[in-house]
C-alpha cells in the first residue's frame, strides 16, 4: 500500500440519519440495524474458536489480502449487540459492515454516523489540516471537550502513525502530495469522538429536557477521507467520491488563500510565489464541481439549495499580514471553554466574508449562498506557521483555530453548547 496520505476528510456524527440504519463509513452503504453482522471472536489459546480464513469483502476492499485473513464473518439477528458463532459457538461483539466486512464499533452502531466530508483542491492543504486536527482532538481539544477520540480500526491507527504524525511531528517533514485514487487504494481514516457531558439544566433545549444530575454520554464517527486534490480537478468526479459527498451530512470545503489572487496584497514576503494558473484548481471551480455532482445526484430542481450544512475555511492564514493593531478576529485565540463561542463564530464569519470580497473572491460568497441552505466561513492555520524547504518552521507545529470547523459541526449536531458574552 503506498505510503502517500490520501486526503478528504469525512467526520460521521451520530444521529440524523434513519434510526433504524447506519450509513458504512467505509463504503458508505446503509445498513438497516438488524442487518449489521458479526465476526466471531476466532481461537484464543486452545480454546474454542474458528480459524482465520481469507476476508474475500474486505480483501476486495483494500486491495490485498494481507491482513484479510481473520475469523470468519456471520449474520445472526443478536441480542444485545452479540451473538452466538453459528460454527464454533463463541459468543462475539464484533461487528462489521455486511458489504465490506469492515468493523463497526458498537456506539457507531448504537449511534448512527453523521459523516463529514473533507474537500478541497491540490496543495489546499487538506493532508497537513488532517494530521494536525487529529493530532489536536487526540490532546488540547480532546482534553478541553471532555472527549476521547479512538480509532476504530487498526489500519487507522497504522496509517495515522506512518502516513501523517511520524513526518509531521517527528520528522518535521512536510507531507508529500497524496497519489491519485489511480494509483493507491484509498482508505478512510475512521475515529469515535466520544464525550461525556454534563447534565443539562432541564428545559435549556427544547426536546432535551433530561433529568437533573445525569451525565450523558454521545459518541461522534469522525471518518477522514484524504482525497487527492489532483482527483477532484476533472469534470469526472469519480463515483467513489461521490458517494463519499452523498453519504456527507456536512462538508468542509478547504480553500488555500494563495491561490486567490486578491488576496497577495495581503500575504507576507516569505510566502510561496503564486501558482501557475489552472482554472480546474481554482478554488470556485472545484466547490462548484463538486456542487453540481451533489446537485445532480440529489436530483434538485434549479433554485433548490442543498441542504447538507457547509464549512468553508482558508487554510494556511499564518501567510497572511494581521489586521493592524489586534484587529483581526482570525488572528486572536479561539476563547476556549469547552463550549463554541458564538459571538466570537460570528466575528470571524463576518471577517472571512469581507476578505473575500476584498480580494475579488465575493462571487465564492454569492455562489456559496445560492447553493447551500447553511454555510459558515472559517480560518485555520495547521502548521502555524510558514514552512521552508520541506520542513515545519522552527517553532514545531503550532496549530491555529484547526478545530473551529469541527466544533461548529459538533454545535450544529447538538453535541455541544453555544454561549455568548460571559455566559458559562
Ligand atoms: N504557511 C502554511 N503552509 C501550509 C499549511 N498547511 C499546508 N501548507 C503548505 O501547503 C502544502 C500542501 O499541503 P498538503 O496538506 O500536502 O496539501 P493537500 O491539499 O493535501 O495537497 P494534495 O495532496 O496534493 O491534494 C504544504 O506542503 C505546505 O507547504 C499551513 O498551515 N501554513
Ligand atoms: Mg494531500
Ligand atoms: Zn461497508
Ligand atoms: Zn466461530
Amino acid at each position: 500500500m503506498g505510503s502517500q496520505s490520501r486526503i478528504s476528510a469525512r467526520i460521521a456524527l451520530p444521529g440524523l440519519r434513519a434510526d433504524d440504519e447506519v450509513c458504512c463509513p467505509y463504503c458508505f452503504e446503509r445498513v438497516p440495524r438488524q442487518r449489521i453482522a458479526f465476526r466471531c471472536m476466532g481461537r484464543a489459546g486452545r480454546g474454542q474458536g474458528c480459524d482465520p480464513v481469507l476476508d474475500e469483502e474486505l480483501a476486495a476492499y483494500t486491495g490485498s489480502a494481507a491482513g484479510a485473513s481473520l475469523p470468519p464473518v456471520f449474520e445472526a439477528p443478536g441480542r444485545g449487540g452479540r451473538a452466538d458463532c453459528p460454527r464454533c459457538g463463541r459468543t462475539t461483539g464484533r461487528r462489521v459492515c455486511p458489504h465490506c466486512h469492515n468493523p463497526l464499533p458498537p456506539a457507531y452502531c448504537e449511534s448512527p454516523g453523521r459523516i463529514v466530508a473533507l474537500v478541497g483542491a491540490k496543495n489546499a492543504g487538506k493532508s497537513t489540516y488532517i494530521a494536525v486536527l487529529l493530532h489536536e482532538l487526540m490532546n488540547r481539544v480532546g482534553t478541553e471537550l471532555d472527549a476521547s477520540l479512538v480509532a476504530c480500526d487498526d489500519r487507522t491507527i497504522d496509517r495515522y502513525k506512518r502516513d501523517f504524525a511520524r513526518p509531521l511531528y517527528d520528522e518535521h517533514r512536510l507531507l508529500p502530495t497524496t497519489a491519485s485514487a489511480a494509483t493507491a487504494p484509498r482508505e478512510p481514516l475512521v475515529y469515535l469522538l466520544t464525550r461525556t457531558r454534563p447534565a443539562r439544566r432541564a428545559g435549556r433545549r427544547l426536546g432535551a429536557r433530561l433529568p437533573l444530575g445525569r451525565e450523558r454520554t454521545e459518541s461522534l464517527a469522525l471518518v477522514l477521507f484524504d482525497t487527492a486534490g489532483e482527483d477532484l480537478r476533472s469534470r469526472d468526479v469519480r463515483d467513489l467520491h461521490l458517494r463519499y459527498l452523498e453519504a456527507a451530512d456536512a462538508i468542509v470545503f478547504l480553500v488555500d488563500p494563495l491561490e486567490l489572487p486578491g488576496a497577495r496584497a495581503m500575504v507576507r514576503d516569505e510566502a510561496p510565489p503564486p501558482p501557475r494558473t489552472d482554472p480546474d484548481s481554482e478554488p470556485i471551480n472545484v466547490i462548484a464541481r463538486v456542487t453540481e455532482a451533489l446537485r445532480q445526484r440529489r436530483g434538485l430542481r434549479p433554485g433548490e439549495r442543498l441542504p447538507v450544512p457547509v464549512a468553508v475555511a482558508l487554510t494556511k492564514i499564518d501567510a497572511l499580514l494581521p489586521a493592524p493593531a489586534g484587529q483581526s478576529p482570525l488572528h486572536r485565540s479561539r476563547p476556549s471553554r469547552g463550549a463554541l463561542d458564538l459571538d466570537d463564530r460570528e466575528a470571524v464569519d463576518a471577517q472571512v466574508r469581507g476578505l473575500l470580497h476584498d480580494w475579488e473572491a465575493g462571487q465564492l460568497d454569492v455562489y456559496l449562498r445560492q447553493q447551500y441552505a447553511e454555510y459558515a466561513l472559517f480560518g485555520v492555520s495547521a502548521l502555524g506557521g510558514m514552512p521552508s524547504r520541506g520542513r515545519v518552521g522552527a517553532g514545531g507545529v503550532r496549530p491555529h483555530r484547526v478545530e473551529d470547523p469541527l466544533l461548529w459541526l459538533l454545535y450544529r449536531f447538538g453535541m455541544l453548547d453555544g454561549t455568548r458574552g460571559n455566559e458559562v
